[in-house]
């Protein structure tokens, strides 16, 4: 990926998206699952993970990625309004349901893998929040625990929201199923797979071939415990891959070229 800094995104005219360089960051890759079913290009702009990022803080007025600026509009520093600014800019294939039903579950099951409290941030504060008491954590590690409430949380609370969180998406994916739907809300794709595609790389990182990923992280990633790894069930993982395969593509693309 050609990462440009955030000096020369801020002047760029398009769509600019802000990515931590480096890591397959989930909330980073699912907006960039997103554009890339839209067949919007964009110029990736770097943030550095756990970082200072001056600048970006500037331009967005926050810290994290990703972000996504379309020409002199605001950038969107939110990833459900990453996605209604893709759903705007190329409404086919539309990722939100037109139906309200649909819809209204479409963004609980979101919500669930990407929002507050959900299951990238209860996996991060899992990772996280054990760290903290050590007084020689990494400067990062203790920017990202303040960042994301991490030191609110306990490594066994978080597990069990991760496991009630997976069940429900097993729960979910089975139900559909038996319905004859092979995604998790109608009969076609919608951002909820993307979303749950990207975020399962915390709890089963992709393989390294299509996922060459720090191997600390790899490592912490892959460390699910036994609870979690009774909670997934191998169609959840099927899914996820037949969502990369037909739908997003592989290998990641995240390391600075
Ligand atoms: N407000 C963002 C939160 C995204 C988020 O949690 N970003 C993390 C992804 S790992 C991040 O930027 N971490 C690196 C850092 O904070 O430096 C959203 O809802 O999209």
């Amino acid at each position: 990926m050609r990462y440009v800094t955030v000096a020369e995104g801020r002047r760029a005219p398009g769509l600019r998206l802000v990515l931590s360089a480096g890591v397959p960051g989930p909330w980073g890759e699912a907006a960039k699952a997103i554009l890339r079913v839209k067949g919007l290009d964009y110029v990736a702009v770097a943030q550095e993970v756990g970082g200072e990022n001056a600048e970006l803080r500037e331009w967005t007025g926050q810290v994290s990625a990703p972000v996504a600026a379309w020409n002199d509009e605001p950038p969107c520093t939110d990833s459900l309004d990453i996605l209604f600014l893709a759903e705007r800019l190329a409404p086919s294939p539309r990722l939100i349901p037109a139906d309200v039903a649909e819809r209204a579950r479409m963004f609980g099951i979101a919500r669930e893998i990407i929002g507050r409290r959900g299951l990238g941030w209860m996996r991060r504060a899992m990772l996280i929040a054990p760290l903290l008491g050590d007084p020689g954590a990494a400067p990062g590690v203790r920017a990202m625990g303040a960042r994301y409430g991490c030191h609110e949380e306990s490594r066994a609370g978080a597990e069990a929201e991760v496991v009630r969180i997976v069940a429900f998406l097993a729960q979910t994916l089975a139900a559909q199923r038996a319905a004859g739907s092979r995604y998790l809300v109608g009969e076609t794709l919608s951002a909820a797979d993307l979303y749950w595609a990207t975020f399962s790389n915390m709890l089963q990182p992709l393989p390294e071939a299509d996922c060459p990923m720090p191997a600390h992280v790899r490592q912490a990633y892959g460390h699910i415990g036994p609870a979690i790894a009774a909670a997934l069930p191998p169609e959840l993982i099927a899914h996820r891959d037949a969502v990369f395969r037909e739908h997003i593509g592989l290998p990641l693309d995240f390391l600075p070229s």
